[in-house]
């Protein structure tokens, strides 16, 4: 293909090649092509025959799909429930004394939650909520931090077939406001407050403030977390202790209909509302458990498993509560941040616990490779067998580095790609089967099917360009709250016939997936579309770079000027002289056109609360805008630094 008509470029290329060794190949679930093979041939039989040895049915499901594009319906007429699924189900199998839940305290305290535990504290919180006047249908919002009680909260709603919003802790009152407003929520759940990094952050707070805003909202339950003091509103706040201390812990689970409302999660739209994601019931907890099970290969009996994320995301709520539970896992659930009380804390966690399988973000290797080697070195991780990725594009080298300190080459990095909409993993290894590339998502999941397209929408065989999905899947969004033409409008326009959700992607010679970012990050320089991906690979495979991001500047010369955007490890000394040895070491590895005009040194690097980088933001320093919104942030501090370093580094080119 002609470079300047490629949708987008394609630069890198990364030949290591990892196989599954022996030693895991032994213990593997899945060792060979076969469920490929079955789904290909026929992807519904195939969701069938997961939905029905994954999921237990109170009633059986009489058809598989129907697709109306864009609106999909899976297993219908099919009976179930959630919490029945993920907790009763397994206490009835003679597992009750299983730990499904090992829970650390940012301050160290710690808990230990059985299946049978975790069951009788749900029906009770079942009960709680059925007396406040929750009933089957109703939106319940959930504002709460790290604690145990969160997936007690989301589970009890799918008992009684309430839909949950949980809405992260870090957003304000009125982000939690509109998330509240728009879902209609009866009942708010929150806590006094929670910890981070040793501090005390408030909640209750948030809530009362936001409530003013919130006519729907009848009654507030409130877990003490912190000790903070609260103001406790009479007649509609309730502590939690006490409502519970009320309650019977037997409550018949909800038979709720295959597509009914699991849950909102509301994704934040960069300018425009956030957008309320909707999940139901039979088909997301069916490819959840799937993906579950085969892409982390899971043992559930003798497994520890560890997925870092926050349950406010759909990462925490697909792979901390619905997978791990519907499959019987025992997890770990950690509350606070990885530097409490110092730059160990999870490798700690995973030496005490004997952690096997961890699940964590780009975002989060690249500052543990920051922060260097030592930390992961001074402890025992040898339980370790399997590591996951998930949230951007993971560069080869801190898939590298993953996989040498904290797997110790021992065990296979799935990087996993999916979003809050498509609910569950699409694409990602299965670790007994797929020979692994650094930074390659590789293929997509059996039943899964994506093509990557030209301007055009003509399906690309190799090379860059948009990467779409082609069939219905399982767990896909069934739509925006409340909103269906912005549904159609948003995944199902650009293209026809075909889901779109802004990702770029290429596909290599070897048929390998390759994530790319963003299409709206791709930049344009003199006519070449380069993705910030490359770029920013090209940056971290240098030594001296820990993490690094790309974006696209206003060039009256090029049309766009690349600039970089660097963190450097600890002990690298950030001078003019290594500046030029990065824009060098850029050119060197992908080419002259994708050398940076300018590398701009900074301690850290602009954040969403998920960890995925802001690139915007880093653009609208660059060009020298205002920077606009920053709510978002992970640290304010970082965008005044990165703005004052920005104006001091202008014509270092
Ligand atoms: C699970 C989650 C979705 C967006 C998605 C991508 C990016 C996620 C990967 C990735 C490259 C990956 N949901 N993304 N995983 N990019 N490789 N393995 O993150 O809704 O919050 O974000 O995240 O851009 O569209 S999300």
């Amino acid at each position: 293909m002609e470079a300047e008509t490629a949708a987008i470029e394609n630069y890198m290329s990364e030949n290591r090649l990892f196989e599954p060794s022996e030693a895991f190949k032994r213990q593997a679930l899945v060792l060979d092509n076969a469920m490929y093979d079955r789904a290909q041939v026929d992807y519904l039989e195939f969701w069938k025959n997961q939905a029905n040895e994954l999921i237990t049915w109170f009633e059986p499901f009489s058809e598989v799909c129907q697709w109306e594009l864009p609106f999909s319906r899976w297993f219908l007429g099919g009976k179930l429930n959630v919490s029945y699924n993920c907790l009763d189900r397994h206490v009835e199998a003679g597992n009750g004394d299983r730990v499904a839940y090992y829970w650390e305290g940012e301050p160290g305290d710690v808990k230990t939650v059985t299946y049978s535990d975790l069951l009788g504290e749900v029906c009770r919180f079942a009960n709680a909520l059925k007396s406040l006047g929750v009933a089957r249908g109703d939106r319940v919002a959930i504002y709460m931090p790290m604690i145990i009680e969160l997936p007690v909260a989301m589970l009890a709603c799918t008992r009684i077939g309430a839909a949950h919003s949980v809405v992260f802790g870090g957003f304000s009152s009125e982000a939690l406001a509109g998330r509240i407003n728009d879902a209609q929520a009866k009942v708010v759940i929150t806590a006094d407050g929670g910890f981070r990094r040793g501090a005390k952050i408030a909640l209750k707070a948030n809530v009362d403030v936001a409530l003013d805003e919130c006519p729907s909202v009848e009654k507030v339950v409130v877990a003490r977390r912190t000790d903070t003091e609260v103001t406790m509103v009479d007649g509609r706040d309730i502590w939690w202790h006490d409502i519970m201390d009320r309650q019977s812990s037997s409550c018949d689970p909800e038979p709720m209909d295959s597509e009914d409302l699991l849950y909102l999660l509301y994704t934040s739209g960069t300018t425009a509302k956030p957008k309320g994601i909707m999940h139901t019931t039979g088909g997301y907890l069916t490819q959840v458990a799937f993906t579950h099970k085969y892409v982390f290969d899971l043992k559930a009996d003798r497994d520890v498993y560890w997925c870092a994320a926050d349950i406010g995301w759909v990462t925490g709520h697909s792979y901390i509560l619905y997978g791990p539970l519907t499959n019987g896992a025992t997890s770990v659930i950690y509350e606070g941040t990885p530097d409490f009380p110092d730059k160990d804390r999870w490798w700690d966690i995973i030496e005490r616990y004997k952690v096997t399988i961890l699940y964590t973000a780009p975002t989060a290797i690249r500052t543990f490779m920051k922060w260097g080697e030592k930390y992961p070195a001074g402890h025992d991780l040898s339980s370790l067998r399997l590591l996951g990725s998930v949230g951007e594009p993971i560069n080869p080298e801190a898939w590298v580095w993953y996989f040498t300190h904290i797997g110790q080459e021992r065990c296979p990095v799935v990087d996993t790609w999916w979003q809050t909409e498509t609910g569950a993993i699409m694409i990602s290894a299965l670790p007994g089967v797929t020979k692994l590339k650094p930074g390659s998502a590789t293929f997509a999941l059996p039943g899964i099917s994506v093509e990557v397209v030209d301007d055009n929408g003509a399906k690309i065989e190799k090379g860059g360009g948009y990467l779409t999905i082609v069939r219905p899947w399982p767990a896909m969004l069934r739509g925006i709250y409340g909103d269906p033409e912005r549904y159609r409008e948003t995944y199902w326009s650009r293209f026809d016939g075909r889901y779109f959700a802004g990702d770029g992607a290429k596909v290599d010679d070897d048929g390998y997936l390759w994530l790319l970012g963003r299409v709206d990050d791709v930049m344009n320089v003199s006519g070449h579309r380069i993705s910030t991906t490359e770029v920013e690979s090209a940056l971290v495979d240098h030594p001296s770079v820990a993490e690094a991001a790309v974006v696209g500047a206003n060039d009256p010369t090029t049309g766009q000027a690349i600039i970089g955007f660097v963190t450097l490890k600890a002990g690298q000394v950030q001078s003019t002289e290594k500046g030029e040895e990065l824009r060098s070491h850029v050119a060197k590895v992908i080419g002259a056109i994708a050398r940076p005009k300018t590398i701009i040194f900074t301690d850290e690097l602009p954040k969403t609360r998920s960890g995925k980088i802001m690139r915007r933001l880093l653009a609208d320093v660059a060009n020298g805008r205002s920077l606009g919104d920053t709510t978002t942030l992970a640290d304010p501090g970082v965008v005044e630094e990165i703005r004052v370093k920005a104006l001091t580094s202008a014509g270092d080119d």
